[in-house]
């Protein structure tokens, strides 16, 4: 198989890859990457052959012989490449440009704070407790999403951006999935939560999810 996925299950980036994947309907080689046990398989020499910033995911496809990180750029390549199937990005330049805003209000300023990393550095170098490192996490989430919510109120339809899924709703759902995971309570935020349900009833976003995957534990 010519397209590979190096990914965790509970890492969001993955997530947002494996999204558009099913989205685009193509097959792939999920390989797991763990980035806990033993230190974390992203420190790996092998992988940080792949990718040298040690995070996931990582894409390959052999046949084109490209290697990408940066989920953002794979979204966007993969949408390019297959544009038959599930636009990710709207054609005109306005919705397009509003799309990635919305995106990038989530891939550039909450996920990068909550990273694995930083929760390690946070408890290492400044002996923060793991209800600490939770709060820290909890608290930009909800920054992140008391500002999407009010953008969502004039951008939002059935999902993000109006009535077809974009590349702002790939990179909500992971972030929902990770919001509930550090104890966010949903129910402040109905538009994301709405948009969140909506777009957990299509397949694609049901095999994407983390418990799905064969590394889930
Ligand atoms: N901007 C990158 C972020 C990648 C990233 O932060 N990956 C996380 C998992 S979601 C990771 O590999 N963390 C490992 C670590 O912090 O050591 C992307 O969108 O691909």
């Amino acid at each position: 198989m010519s397209i590979q996925l190096h990914g965790y299950w509970r890492s969001s980036a993955s997530y947002r890859v494996r999204i558009a994947l099913h989205l685009k309907q193509l097959d792939f080689e999920y390989i797991p990457v763990h980035l806990v046990k033993d230190g974390g398989e992203q420190k790996s020499e092998f992988y940080q052959k792949l990718n040298p910033s040690m995070l996931v995911p990582t894409f390959v496809d052999d046949d084109e012989d490209i290697v990408l990180n940066q989920s953002l750029a794979i979204l966007e390549y993969l949408d390019e490449k297959y544009p038959q199937t599930s636009r990710l990005l709207p054609q005109h330049t306005l919705d397009r440009a509003r799309v990635r805003a919305l995106a990038q209000d989530i891939a550039c300023d909450v996920q990068p704070i909550a990273n694995l990393r930083v929760l390690a550095k946070l408890k290492e170098e400044f002996e923060a407790t793991d209800e600490q490192t939770k709060q820290w996490s909890r608290d930009w989430i909800m920054k992140g999403f008391d500002a999407l919510e009010k953008r969502l109120k004039t951008r939002a339809g059935k999902y993000c951006y109006g009535y077809e899924i974009t590349l702002a709703d790939v990179c909500l759902v992971p972030q929902v999935y990770n919001a509930l995971r550090f104890g966010l309570d949903l129910n402040s935020f109905p538009i994301i939560k709405k948009v969140w349900e909506n777009c957990n009833e299509l397949d694609a976003f049901k095999r994407a999810a983390p418990e799905m995957q064969v590394d889930a534990q």
